[in-house]
């Protein structure tokens, strides 16, 4: 629910007036499809009694999912996680791993947790994907592979690292938990290197509860990591070390439900793009991550870049003022994953080799998207931001008063 007019800095919720949301807006609430359908799936199960180990419903989605990307083997699992975890091992990960710090944590930890060492790379100051280049120094007698994450569902630089991994013999994996339904140059993403990664996560636009996917046209692969999934079992003995993660019944239900809706809330997300576009158009320093109309996107990160030095305020400041409105944003990505436990520790001076990383981790802020919020809601967000704005200096010197005062207490 919107209430208030938000006109001069005043009816900011920072300087005592009412919150403009009563109830959080916030980044990742999920979107559900067909309640009524999902049930009758889960009785079903109930019924039938076969509630995981490769049941009905995991075989559907993934030949769903295998026919919608036209990739040769959709492989469901656990969570994006887990599915990192077994194609890294599927495709022979081993020493070094050239990674990005610009991403959720897991795709380090994926590397960590199996005792291969990330190697971190910089992004490309126009992408936030890996730099091809930067890949090309990092590169060592010790590096076996590349993870290459498309942040926010924007491709890679694909041909390119494609050909370094080739080049140099590497192994490369495309974390790919953003980019579901997403193309690079017309083709459906999870056609690229030797896996790709979905996570289906209860945040993503497309939803299994928890869940994902690893996907590959390499035949060899897919049966490694279809067996490493489950115990590396093949029949009753195990050929590979293996792990659990195997998809459940209703997870894939789920999963089904939301695939009938998938258009619908590909829909809804550039919808409320393009209404943050028009909204927040020309108000300073805040920038609006930008699309390739040429491709296909799931639009399910709508992130603003707030520079200070033309806002007047930093992006934590933006995120401070939002919150006392009942709007709940995340810092996707902040900090990188270098200034994480265990990496903080192993890498101090990381930091120095990664400028671009440093710079985009303190401006990036994600906004609340999805079948949650409505066109009025995205105008109210905006507005309190180009309020923000045009009044800066009020708005920092409130701040940091407020800040002091937290900090005495
Ligand atoms: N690689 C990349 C690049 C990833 O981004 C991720 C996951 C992975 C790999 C690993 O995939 P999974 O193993 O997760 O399948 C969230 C998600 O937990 C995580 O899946 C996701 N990336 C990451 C970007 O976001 P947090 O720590 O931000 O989650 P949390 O609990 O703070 O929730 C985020 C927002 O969603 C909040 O505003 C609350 C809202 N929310 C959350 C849940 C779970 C809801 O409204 N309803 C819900 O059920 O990590």
């Amino acid at each position: 629910m919107v209430s208030k007019e938000i006109s001069t800095v005043k009816d900011l919720a920072i300087f005592g007036a009412d919150p403009a949301f009563s109830q959080y807006k916030m980044v990742g609430v999920p979107n559900i499809g067909n309640r009524e359908l999902l049930f009758s799936y889960i009785n079903d199960i109930l019924d039938r009694k076969w509630l995981t180990n490769n049941g009905k419903y995991v075989k559907e989605l993934e030949e769903k999912i295998r026919v919608m990307l036209g990739v040769k083997h959709a492989i469901a699992v656990s969570n994006g996680t887990v599915g990192l975890e077994i194609a890294i091992r599927a495709t022979g990960m081993t020493g070094e791993v050239i990674v990005p710090s610009f991403t959720f944590v897991a795709t380090a930890h994926a590397l960590s947790w199996q005792g291969i060492i990330p190697k971190f790379s910089d992004i490309n100051r126009n992408t936030y994907t890996l730099d091809a280049e930067g890949i090309e120094k990092n590169i060592t007698e010790k590096t076996r592979g590349i993870i290459c994450v498309h942040v926010y569902g924007r491709p890679c630089n694909i041909d390119q690292i494609s050909e370094i991994a080739r080049e140099h013999n590497l192994s490369l994996i495309f974390d790919a938990a953003h980019a579901f339904g997403n193309s690079y140059k017309g083709r459906p993403i999870g056609n690229f290197g030797d896996a790709e990664i979905f996570s289906f996560h209860a945040t993503k636009f497309f939803n299994t509860f928890e869940g994902g996917a690893i996907v590959t046209n390499d035949d060899d692969i897919a049966e490694k990591c279809e067996q490493m999934r489950n115990f590396g079992l093949n029949g009753e003995a195990s050929r590979y070390l293996g792990t659990n993660g195997k998809m459940n019944e209703v997870s894939a239900a789920m999963g089904l439900v939301n695939l009938e809706s998938i258009d619908e809330f590909v829909k809804i997300n550039k919808r409320n793009y393009m209404t943050y576009r028009h909204e927040l158009e020309g108000i300073q320093g805040i920038k609006l991550l930008e699309y390739d109309e040429r491709e296909k996107y799931n639009y399910q990160y709508v992130v603003i870049m707030v520079d200070e030095n033309s806002a007047g305020l930093n992006r934590d400041d933006i995120m401070r003022v939002l919150n006392a409105e009942g709007v709940k944003t995340k810092r996707y990505f902040f900090p990188g994953v270098h200034k994480m436990e265990p990496y903080k520790t192993m890498f101090p001076d990381m930091y120095k080799f990664l400028p671009i990383t440093e710079m985009v981790t303190a401006k990036v802020l994600a906004l609340p998207t999805g079948t949650s919020v409505n066109d009025e809601e995205i105008e109210k967000i905006s507005q309190i931001i180009r309020i923000s704005v045009a009044h800066h200096k009020d708005v920092k010197a409130k701040l940091i008063r407020d800040y002091t005062n937290d900090s005495s207490t």
